[in-house]
């Protein structure tokens, strides 16, 4: 991108945040392969009910959704078409498919930081991908009876009750949940317990899938666990099928990745703009926050890591409170979350606007690994593993030709010295979490319609003997969001600059 179309959408980022808000992404299913199955297609017309509800809905918030989606670029028939999926996958996996099936799938529950102040709510992912219902402690319950294909769906939600509405805002309620979520019944969470027990007790579920570890709300697992050992079946984990589910985005999740990676990039261009020698790492941060939310981003993605000189040698420095230094670097790690899709970024920048001779040297090896790391995922397409092998492999290679690392060793222990200067993984899944679809391994093949980032970094220590001194105390790292497709590689972060020269055009252009 040239100087000039960069600083353009630097001074247009903060005022035409509206066309990032909802574009037209309604997504059809148009292909036989994509086409719903039968029974689905009977319920096609879904509605939306009106009135002020839990959560925003096309008709209350127009400017965010838009007809027929559940949540925003989501459509409620989408949300039904992965229940069914989900479901279809999990039957697929266990021997016996003649047998009661019990899913349950848990909400995330408020957490509050003392007393009755509340952090900021973030819906449980895996429930938010099957419901689109953003509600806190909410349950999703699938049964499946035995020999019989057809499955029930029951949603417990908060029913309406004035009192409680009153402090926190209006609840969607049992009886709007129904035809909001879709589902075949809602009933109140304060029956769970009671249902469940009810359930197991007199149709003793062979499998039950239920995610056991790291329990999202306590109170479910233990109503969970009681009901279990009534039944005398098998408890299965539900989310590797799920993940799987996941890591592969479809076209209306690939929209919104699209957005999140737009309003991730131009907020760290406008960091960037911000930055100045004496401006203290937090107002860097807050500037990328700042930006973020006004382009529509609920918020960050993740502390974000605003790391000045050798703070960068620290891979998740996120404490932010130090100045920065006329001939210091700064490396920043951040993203955005829209509409619950994360971006993650890493760019690096020198404080001043002007690379030293040494910092432009390493920053340039770090983005010419960066660059061939990218184009490998279009020529080779290797698994995310494999990608880490070959970042080893090429940083090794060209920092022993920059002299940064001695000539005289063979190449297993070159890269070995290059694994010890960036000792974390070049990529991971993203998605609706940060770190996606984790229980899909790195080493399954890359697919079409996953995305992916790109992130090799260098982390010098001060003390770092074995390298020359001019090197010493630098940390680098630079970050893409990678879509993969048919037809190679996209850089969904593309609008967020990389190349030297335009980062020294934007660096200190913009007043805080
Ligand atoms: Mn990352």
């Amino acid at each position: 991108m040239n100087n000039i179309k960069t600083l353009k959408v630097l001074r247009s980022i903060l005022f035409k945040e509206k066309s990032l808000k909802c574009k037209n992404i309604t997504h059809r299913y148009q292909s036989s392969i994509d086409a719903p199955p039968s029974s689905s297609r009977e319920i096609a017309q879904l509605t939306i009910p009106k009135g002020i509800l839990g959560q925003p809905t096309c008709h209350t918030h127009p400017h965010l959704i838009q007809q027929g989606q559940l949540t925003c670029g989501i459509t409620q028939q989408e949300y039904k078409e992965r229940r069914e999926t989900f479901v279809r996958k999990l039957l697929a996996e266990v021997e016996n498919v003649h047998k009661t099936h019990l899913i349950v799938i848990p909400a995330a529950k408020k957490q509050y930081m003392s007393d009755k102040i509340p952090y900021v709510f973030r819906q449980n992912s895996d429930f938010f991908y099957l419901t689109g219902c953003l509600e806190p402690s909410a349950i999703l319950v699938i049964t499946k009876p035995a020999f019989n294909d057809d499955f029930k769906t029951i949603l417990f939600v908060h029913d309406k009750d004035s009192h409680a509405e009153l402090w926190e805002g209006p609840r969607t309620g049992c009886v709007a949940s129904t035809t909001l979520f879709s589902v075949d019944e809602c009933l109140p969470v304060e029956k769970f317990h009671d249902y469940i027990n009810k359930l197991t007790s007199i149709s003793k579920p062979s499998v039950m899938w239920y995610h056991n570890d790291n329990p999202t709300n306590p109170d479910i697992h233990n109503s969970v666990h009681t009901a279990f050992r009534q039944g005398q079946g098998v408890m299965e984990d539900p989310q590797r099928a799920l993940h799987q589910m996941r890591v592969i985005k479809s076209p209306a999740e690939i929209e919104l990745m699209k957005e999140t990676c737009y309003v991730g990039s131009q907020s760290v261009n406008m960091a960037m703009a911000c930055t100045k020698p004496g401006v203290s790492e937090h107002a860097v941060a807050s500037v990328f926050e700042y930006t973020c939310r006004m382009a529509g981003a609920e918020h960050g993605a993740f502390p974000p890591v605003v790391a000045g000189g050798p703070r960068a040698t620290h891979i998740h420095y996120v404490a932010n409170n130090q100045l920065l230094d006329h001939g210091d670097m700064l490396l920043m790690d951040a993203g955005s979350q829209r509409w619950m899709y994360n971006s993650d970024i890493s760019r690096t920048w020198p404080v001043s606007g002007k690379f030293s001779k040494h910092q432009r040297i390493l920053y340039e090896l770090v983005l010419s690994v960066q660059k061939r790391l990218i184009e490998l995922m279009g020529e080779q397409r290797p698994a995310l593993d494999q990608l880490f092998d070959q970042m080893c492999r090429l940083l090794g290679t060209a920092l022993q030709q920059e002299g940064i690392l001695p000539k005289n060793i063979d190449s297993n222990e070159l890269i070995g010295r290059a694994y010890r200067l960036c000792p974390h993984h070049v990529s991971h899944y993203l998605g609706l979490d940060v770190h996606d679809a984790p229980l899909v391994r790195r080493r399954v093949p890359v697919a079409d319609n996953m995305v992916i980032t790109v992130e090799p970094g260098i982390y010098i220590r001060p003390d770092d003997q074995s390298v020359p001194p001019e090197f010493r105390g630098l940390g680098i790292r630079i970050e893409d969001d990678v879509l993969i497709t048919s037809s190679g590689p996209v850089v969904l972060t593309n609008t967020c600059v990389k190349e030297v020269d335009d980062i020294e055009a934007i660096v200190g252009k913009q007043n805080i």
